[in-house]
């Protein structure tokens, strides 16, 4: 019976070293932003330019009237807090309203 158990555990350790293998984090994610304060077109350019200068981020698309920004970016490079960052050093208040994979 000490063998069986034996093996036994040996099997649960196993089993247990494959189960630890996550699923890699996607590179490249898009998130939403929802923008308080932008007022006019130059707005949305100014903080188009803004993020599209930071290092990571693919794409950005701005919108005064929905108040938002969609941006597509390495967040093996850049996280969202920075993003946020970027937009406030604007002057504009920025939060994640949505992220998709
Ligand atoms: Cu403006």
């Amino acid at each position: 019976m000490k063998i069986l158990s034996f093996v036994l555990a040996l099997f649960v350790f196993i089993g247990c070293g494959s189960e630890k293998k996550e699923a890699p984090k996607p590179a490249v994610v898009k998130v939403s932003f929802k923008i308080d304060g932008m007022v006019c077109s130059s707005c949305e350019k100014s903080i188009e330019s803004k993020l599209t200068k930071i290092e990571g981020v693919k794409s950005v698309n701005v919108s005064q009237e929905n108040g938002d920004a969609e941006v597509e970016f390495d967040a093996s490079k850049i996280s969202e807090e920075k993003l946020i960052a970027g937009i406030s050093e604007l002057g504009y208040k920025a939060a994640v309203k949505s992220a998709q994979q």
